[in-house]
């Protein structure tokens, strides 16, 4: 694996903080009603895209997630000023304001949605390292899913066959304790979700995914052994969301001390201590880094209110359209 050194904490740091920061405005931008629809944000879970990042090929690896989906683009070199556009409708986001929160993609950047449907991008990710396998690519999928979606049918039917056709696809199952307000205790009896892969043969286990170090450390093996032709591996990233399920939940399914048990935990706090800790830099340094941090997000910000709506007409552009529909003329002249 890549060294983690100075330069991969202090990374890690603004890169985290800078994700964290980011859903924060969002949150608060959502309040204004300048951002509508759902809004799921990831607070709590950075270490996870902070650790894959660091042992995945950008060249080339691929990523696909769900609807929790606004920073692991930014993570994959997209610019966040599109993002935060994308969120607010504007045409200068990523997909011209059309897709909104829950569908951020850019093929360019190999990161493939953003999806809505619980699971739905379960055997997409399996189809995107099929294709990988096909053109011998040498590339690598990280498919990631939360706990609620692995309870879904089509989690069986893709691990059977990604195990099968040897794909060089890493499922990451992002066990943020909850899919709504069910906890994973109320979805089965087997609550160590990484023992699915058990099931298929398939190598499998728990990650402490607080910490960006066992998240890059248990990644870093299940991408070698992808990328060497020994098929699928199947992870259960232990994590927790500070934020409710979206931006309407009261969160009464649980109290606000277990939130603080893992805010004690909190993997941008875990970097920090290490900075100080081995002073890889001084109070100053890590001002000049928040300080950067927050204008970056007033940056993204301002791009997203200063941009033009789509014009309208966009909307017929990218939609299927039968020329000859003969009882609706749709399309103004
Ligand atoms: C097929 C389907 N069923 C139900 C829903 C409604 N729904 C949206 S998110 C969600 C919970 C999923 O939880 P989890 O997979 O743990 O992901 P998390 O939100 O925790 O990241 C549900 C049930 C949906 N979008 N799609
Ligand atoms: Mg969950």
């Amino acid at each position: 694996m890549k060294k983690i050194t100075k330069a991969t904490y202090l990374k890690w740091y603004e890169d985290m903080l800078f994700w964290r920061k980011f859903e924060d405005k969002l949150a608060q931008v959502y309040i204004q009603q300048k951002v509508r629809g759902f809004l799921h944000l990831y607070n709590g879970q950075e270490a996870i895209l902070a650790g894959a990042l660091h042992v995945m090929d950008l060249e080339k690896d691929k990523m696909i997630t769900a609807y929790r989906n606004h920073v692991q683009p930014i993570g994959m070199g997209v610019d966040p000023k599109r993002v935060m556009a994308e969120l607010y409708g504007k045409a200068t986001g990523t997909s011209q304001g059309l897709g909104g929160s829950m569908h951020i993609f850019s093929k360019e950047h190999r990161f493939y949605g953003g999806h809505g449907i619980v699971g739905g991008q379960i055997p997409l990710g399996a189809g995107l390292a099929f294709a990988d396998k096909y053109f011998k690519r040498n590339a690598v999928t990280l498919t990631f899913l939360g706990d609620g979606a692995a309870r879904q049918g089509s989690l069986h039917e893709t691990l059977n066959m990604a195990v099968k056709w040897n794909l060089p696809v890493v499922f990451c199952v992002e066990n943020n304790g909850y899919a709504m307000g069910t906890s994973v205790a109320r979805t089965s009896k087997s609550l160590d979700i990484w023992r699915l892969g058990n099931a298929y043969e398939m190598p499998c286990g728990p990650v402490d995914a607080m910490n960006p170090i066992k998240v890059a450390e248990a990644l870093d093996e299940a991408i070698k052994r992808a990328r060497k032709g020994d098929g699928p591996t199947f992870l259960e990233l232990k994590t927790y969301r500070y934020r409710g399920h979206s931006m309407s939940d009261a969160q009464k399914y649980r109290t606000k001390e277990e939130v603080a048990e893992y805010q004690n935990i909190d993997p941008i706090t875990q970097v920090l201590d290490v900075i100080k800790e081995k002073k890889y830099a001084s109070e100053d340094e890590i001002k000049a880094i928040n300080k950067r941090v927050k204008d970056k997000v007033s940056e993204c910000e301002k791009f997203a209110e200063d941009s033009d709506w789509p014009e309208k007409n966009v909307m017929y552009d990218v939609v299927y359209e039968q020329k000859d529909y003969p009882f609706l003329a749709h399309k103004p002249e």
